[in-house]
């Protein structure tokens, strides 16, 4: 929950920065979901504290994925699928709401790393200096929850194979991004931004990126089963 909250509060704040310019954003919707998300922070305790520091610096690292991405849309945007140069937030992706003309926004709103789920795959090009090492690398999706309050969003556990070694990670599912984000473990390591480029939900296209220097240092095709 903690998570949670603090991503949500990092989105949140991306949406009132860029309000001026989007004026097609939804004030009273976000409006309500600020008050919950006031609601949700009561509840935090100091293990926050760490939680929100590792999810601002996770923010940074898919904001800097995506300029290496060409896209008509802004670095938090979602690019409506039928109307040409159309953005929208998205924090507003598959919210049960149709913020695009077309309503791509609710559209294509499964989500391809459900619990049970599980992706396989080959590091390639391999630079990252934590687990440079492996090459093999599954991961098993064995928890999600989504809450009602913030739905553009699933929160995943995930057990991650890097050859011979596994270990827990907390991960998300971004409606808005179609990506699978895997953080990493405390301040340092290695974090994991997948894309889903098709809706079938079979494959993604990762790249690894160094908690420290927020470069990417691999890439891999993981394919499901
Ligand atoms: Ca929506």
């Amino acid at each position: 929950m903690a998570g949670l909250v603090a991503l949500a509060i990092i989105l949140l704040a991306a949406v009132q920065v860029e309000s001026h310019e989007r004026r097609d954003v939804n004030d009273m919707r976000l409006n309500d979901l600020q008050g919950k998300i006031e609601e949700l922070q009561q509840t935090l305790d100091e293990r926050a504290k760490t939680r929100d520091q590792r999810l601002r610096e996770f923010a940074e690292l898919t904001a800097r994925v995506h300029k290496l991405k060409e896209s008509h849309c802004g670095p938090r945007e979602f690019e409506c699928t039928e109307s040409a140069n159309h953005c929208i937030h998205d924090i507003l992706v598959c919210d049960g709401a149709n913020d695009c003309p077309d309503g791509s926004d609710e559209k294509n709103c499964g989500n391809p790393a459900h619990a049970g789920a599980t992706f396989k795959g080959v590091i390639l090009n391999s630079q990252c200096q934590t687990e440079n090492v492996a090459k093999n690398m599954q991961i098993d999706i064995v928890g999600e929850k989504r809450y009602s309050d913030f739905p553009t969003i699933s929160v995943l556990e995930l057990l991650v194979t890097l050859d011979d070694h596994q270990d827990l990670y907390n991960g998300i599912y971004s409606y808005g991004r179609k990506a699978l984000v895997s953080f990493g473990k405390g301040g340092g390591g290695l974090g994991m931004v997948c894309y889903f480029d098709t809706d079938d939900g079979k494959f993604c296209k990762a790249e690894f990126l160094s908690i420290v220097s927020k470069e990417v240092c691999g890439t891999a095709i993981l394919t499901s089963d």
